[in-house]
């Protein structure tokens, strides 16, 4: 039940993060939560902070790349540890 709630709640977060909804977040979208967050400072480093999370270097981030995970789907098997 938690897990499952955390799932949601993760999933909600990265929705709330990928600003167009195509399902990555790339630099502009981050750039744009982090200036509704209020982090400015930030702004110049969202390069930095994407090629750090990029695992698979495509360039944006995915779900699983932002919050270490595949999301949980119904009837789907948990992925990972
Ligand atoms: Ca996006
Ligand atoms: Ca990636």
């Amino acid at each position: 039940m938690i897990c499952s709630f955390r799932g949601w709640a993760l999933r909600t977060v990265f929705r709330s993060f990928d600003k167009n909804g195509d399902g990555v977040i790339d630099r502009y979208d981050l750039e744009e939560v982090l200036q509704e967050m209020g982090m400015v400072d930030w702004v110049p480093d969202v390069d930095r902070i994407i090629e750090k999370a990029d695992k698979n270097r495509d360039g944006v981030l995915n779900y699983e790349e932002c919050f270490g995970r595949k999301p949980h789907l119904p009837g789907a098997p948990a992925i990972g540890p």
